[in-house]
């Protein structure tokens, strides 16, 4: 056999086996072995040369000295392999007991905290809530709510204009327009979203958001709309006690029209400077739906009467939580933000 391959025995192999330290060693070593042009490879396609009864018995050598290689060569690997593992374990210690990263939790914006609040008050009254387009035609934004062409509200410093003649949505009133288009009285439906007007400065910004009310039924009266909204700013200031007043004034969709103020919500009423003195803070406006408002959307007056009301979000959102300034709502300020989550 030492003329076929230079060994002395299957030990001398095991030793240089066992000397190699990577991957890398035991694959060189089966190369030379068992490679294309290995060392055993070799003596094996030799044994085509020797007469039957040499090849017997050198085969059975050889082909046994193959399986012990291929066996030592793996139990080597397996070591090798356990042993890097190891060294990888120690390296990459992972201690499981430590806390997670904390991912943040969002919350949600005041602005829309209240307008769930408000959403969920009326719901629970029966009142839809519904939405609508915030690019609107001029007749559902001006001309069904009663808003004649020479009305300041139209003019140019107020509304943004498209070229195509339609506006971005000055009140979220054309929703109620629309929703008189897809529905008979007696309804009750409020309105909630985004306007736009062209106006910036400390307390005004071009987008805030308006939640409307529509409330149309037979023998409705402004005493149903003075309860319902007493009733609406007490809860929504949690003071069952909290004093509310109506006053006289105009708007150009209801007949007679109301402010209506509550008492200083920070003050009770004995002046400070956010009602700048006068202990009433006005939160919204309201009055009976003007009969030509219900003449266009074609409701009709013998038999039904309405009430409606608008409030802004924002400044509803600052007297509730005491923020001090209308810009914190547009700055994405966490350190603001988190305050409310
Ligand atoms: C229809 C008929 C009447 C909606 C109303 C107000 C009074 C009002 C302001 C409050 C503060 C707007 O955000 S604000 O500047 N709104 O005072 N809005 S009555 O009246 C309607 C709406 C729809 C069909």
């Amino acid at each position: 056999m030492e003329n076929v391959v230079p060994l002395t025995s299957i030990a001398e192999i095991a030793e240089v086996i066992g000397r190699c330290q990577s991957i890398a060693e035991l694959e060189s070593l089966r190369v030379h072995w068992l490679g294309k042009k290995g060392i055993l490879t070799q003596a094996l396609q030799g044994l085509a040369k020797l007469d039957p009864e040499e090849r017997k018995r050198h085969g059975a050598q050889l082909n046994s000295w193959k399986a012990q290689f291929l066996e030592l060569l793996d139990q080597r690997r397996h070591l090798i392999e356990a042993a890097l593992l190891e060294q990888k374990l120690i390296r990459e210690t992972l201690d499981i007991s430590l806390p997670g990263r904390n991912r943040g939790r969002g919350s949600l914006h005041p602005v829309r905290q209240t307008l769930d609040w408000i959403e969920g008050y009326f719901s629970g009254l029966g009142f839809e809530v519904a939405d609508g387009p915030e690019l609107e035609d001029d007749f559902h934004n001006f001309t069904a709510l009663n808003i004649p062409e020479e009305h300041p509200a139209r003019a140019m410093h107020d509304t943004f204009y498209l070229e195509d003649g339609r506006v971005l949505r000055t009140h979220t009133s054309p929703v109620q327009i629309r929703y008189l288009e897809s529905h008979q009285p007696p309804l009750r439906m409020i309105a909630t979203g985004r306007v736009y007007r062209k106006d910036s400065d400390l307390t005004h910004t071009p987008m805030f958001h308006q939640v409307e009310g529509l409330f149309l039924d037979e023998n409705a009266s402004f005493a149903d709309l003075r309860g319902l909204l007493a009733d609406f700013l007490q809860n929504f200031f949690d003071r069952s006690d909290l004093q509310v007043r109506f006053r006289p004034s105009y708007f150009p969709f209801t007949e007679p029209s109301a402010e209506v103020d509550v008492a200083c919500v920070l003050c009770n009423g004995t002046g400070c400077r956010v009602c700048k003195a006068t202990g009433w803070l006005e939160v919204l406006g309201c009055g009976m739906v003007h009969p030509a408002v219900l003449t266009m959307a074609g409701v009709d007056q013998e038999k039904f009467s309405g009430f409606a009301f608008g409030m802004g979000i924002e400044r509803l959102t600052m007297l509730r939580l005491g923020i001090p300034d209308l810009r914190l709502f547009f700055e994405s300020d966490l350190r603001f933000l988190r305050q409310f989550s």
